[in-house]
């Protein structure tokens, strides 16, 4: 396709993927500045998986906003606008920040692989639900990927809380904050997508399904990062083999 009619496919919601760029941007700048001091390498890692989170953003939100990450799908009669953009963020940035809580609760390998693997089920069925032809399909699509998102949530609060209790317990607390505002936020993604042009009800148009996916993507990612990084002390301790579990 021409680049010239990829871009004239952005419309004035363009405003709102320049505000996520903006602000990605921004949150990788702040965390890089914050990290540059630390020494301890276990904690680097929540530093640079952090970075790379708003990093990923940062560059796939400027896709969106310039048109390239942007394409149209054909449902029945209709001609829906589709940032496909979104699924490749979100395939990489969803693994990370789970990595980042896996890695404050000290799970084991077999509890990273379940979350990172319904993680990736979630988002690869819900870009299938994005480009389905018929609205039937896009819904049964949409019903799959929020299974794994149930499940995944479900891992989150039983097999990952159990593991952060069992560390101290201003690790355990900085978890449970960190684990409800996941919850709170990643259940949002489908309401906003069903409800959105990908759900083909109508209900909300395009322009302000992208403000709220671009407030959505910011707190679930700056938001988060901020939380998780400004307590020096409380991830030393999660880094730090304490005597019990030794
Ligand atoms: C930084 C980006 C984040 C935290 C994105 C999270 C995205 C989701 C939890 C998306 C979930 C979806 C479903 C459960 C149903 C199908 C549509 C999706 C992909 C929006």
């Amino acid at each position: 396709m021409l680049p010239l009619a990829m871009t004239a496919l952005v419309g004035p919601e363009s405003l709102w993927l320049w505000i996520g760029t903006i602000g990605m941007t921004l949150g990788t700048l702040y965390f890089i500045g914050r990290g540059r001091g630390v020494r301890d390498p276990k904690m680097q890692e929540f530093y640079i998986i952090t970075i790379f989170i708003t990093t990923i953003a940062a560059a796939m939100y400027f896709a969106m906003a310039t048109g390239f990450g942007v394409t149209e799908v054909m449902v029945g009669d209709e001609m829906l606008t589709i940032y496909w953009a979104r699924y490749a963020d979100w395939l990489f940035t969803t693994p990370l920040l789970l990595l980042d809580l896996s890695l404050l609760a000290g799970a084991n390998r077999n509890t990273i692989a379940t979350l990172i693997g319904l993680d990736i089920f979630m988002i690869g069925t819900g870009a299938i639900a994005a480009f389905a032809a018929t609205p039937g399909t896009r819904i049964a699509w949409w019903g799959i990927s929020t299974g794994a998102l149930l499940a995944l949530l479900y891992v989150l609060v039983g097999t990952l809380s159990k593991n952060a209790r069992a560390q101290s317990s201003e690790v355990a607390s900085l978890f449970g904050t960190l684990r409800n505002l996941v919850i709170a936020l990643w259940l949002l993604y489908p309401v906003v997508w069903i409800l959105g042009t990908e759900g083909t009800l109508g209900i909300l148009p395009l322009y302000w399904e992208t403000a709220a996916f671009m407030v959505l993507d910011l707190s679930a990612k700056v938001g988060f990062g901020v939380v998780l990084l400004r307590s020096r002390s409380v991830l030393e301790r999660a880094v730090t083999p304490s005597t019990a579990a030794a």
